[in-house]
């Protein structure tokens, strides 16, 4: 079917474009390493790209080739590179994009490791960082430099739930003709689509919202273009970032109902949040969808709706975050996000232990700041289960 001018709702179900010889309703996984060639030169024509024909799983495979092309139908882009992990595709982006003496500048309040593999790996290979508050847009105007070669943009921010303008970082970007990258994974394309605000690669940890179910780690980078496309595919092709096709026949399986999963969650973050905004031991509550918060406006432009990942801290700060943490019930106590089920967690020791305690200050992650992803679960049954293990507090 050729679904591009069909709904949202319609392109999860029927997007992509698969088709094989037996008719199969939905994606088989093809769980081979290699594929024959009809004859030496049909293989030679594979290698040369003068056929479409599957060469080695690495390069490319049926069952991942359906999941790039829904993915990057989903954000509106050219073409998907499906990646063993987010970090995987974080890096597919970082190793295209960086060469030595470049310079980045990226969201101070990233996910910790996005943020420590430059600081450490990167590093090494003469790539500099400044990590800044990508929600103030005077801070990305003062940290490029002649030398920067790529914007690096997490919106909402991990843990800080910080709204960064996409427009207004694509157009500064642009006018120094720097790409810009945003990672979307506290979003997925249901409810935020970066490309619509000028971004030229948009990445996911597909870990979290898109498979939806905690049981895979994967990622994705789509590109907005061709000749990006093929810069980063040959990165995650030679570095050996590619996924599995077992693990994307799950994400094409979970991904089906990520608008129904969505639509609940953020509706249940709602009344959490307001829940503990409410709260006589909470200090203070980030969630889009409060007035409360700082981007609240922008939020409403930027995101077809306010998801559900919630962050706050009690006025018992650490102490009291850890007592909540063990009192808690329901809500699972792990790192991750965006599935069903809902988790708490806390940044500084987990997540983010890795960021120095300098890089943590400046992105505004505090020592009492607890992250909470909620799930599918009955919403009073989410409360009921805070509202205990607040009494213990
Ligand atoms: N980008 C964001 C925004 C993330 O939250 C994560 C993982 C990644 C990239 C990396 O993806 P992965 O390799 O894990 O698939 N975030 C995690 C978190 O907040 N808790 O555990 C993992």
């Amino acid at each position: 079917m050729k679904s591009k001018n069909i709904g949202f709702n319609s392109k999860l179900i029927h997007g992509g474009e698969f088709n094989d010889a037996l008719g199969s309703a939905t994606v088989p996984i093809y769980q081979t390493s290699t594929f024959k060639f009809d004859s030496a030169e049909h293989g030679a024509a594979c290698f040369a790209g003068e056929s479409d024909g599957y060469i080695y799983t690495r390069i490319g495979n049926p069952t991942i080739h359906a999941l790039e092309m829904l993915l990057a139908e989903l954000e509106n882009g050219f073409g998907g590179i499906a990646c063993s992990s987010g970090m995987g595709a974080v890096n597919t982006v970082y190793g295209a994009m960086l060469a030595q003496g470049d310079h980045i500048v990226s969201s101070a309040a990233v996910y910790g490791p996005s943020r420590v593999v430059l600081e450490t790996y990167y590093k090494k290979f003469g790539v500099e960082a400044s990590f800044v508050n990508t929600a103030d847009i005077n801070e990305v105007r003062k940290a490029i430099r002649p030398e920067t070669k790529l914007l690096y943009i997490e919106t909402p921010s991990n843990p800080t739930i910080e709204i960064t303008d996409l427009k207004a970082c694509c157009d500064l970007a642009h006018e120094h003709g720097i790409p810009v990258a945003v990672d979307n994974t506290f979003c997925s394309p249901y409810l935020q689509r970066p490309f619509e605000f000028g971004a030229d690669i948009v990445l996911h940890s597909l870990t979290k919202f898109i498979n939806g179910h905690a049981d895979i780690v994967g990622g994705v980078v789509i590109a907005k273009d061709e000749v990006l496309y093929k810069k980063l595919r040959s990165v995650m092709v030679t570095l050996g970032f590619n996924m599995d096709p077992h693990q994307a026949y799950l994400v094409i399986r979970g991904v089906k109902t990520l608008s129904i999963r969505i639509d609940r969650a953020q509706e249940s973050a709602m009344k959490v949040a307001q829940y503990l905004e409410n709260h006589p031991k909470v200090e203070w509550v980030r969630f889009p969808g409060l007035a409360s918060h700082p981007q609240h406006e922008l939020a409403k432009t930027q995101m077809d709706g306010f998801g559900s990942m919630i962050s706050f801290e009690l006025k018992g700060g650490l102490e009291a975050g850890r007592v909540l943490m063990n009192s808690v019930q329901m809500a699972i106590l792990a790192v991750s996000l965006g599935g069903v089920e809902t988790l708490i967690q806390h940044p500084a020791s987990m997540t983010h232990s890795k960021v120095s305690a300098d890089g943590k200050e400046k992105a505004g992650i505090t020592d009492g700041l607890v992250r909470y992803s909620v799930g599918i679960e009955d919403v009073v049954d989410l409360i009921a289960d805070l509202e205990q293990a607040l009494a213990k507090v």
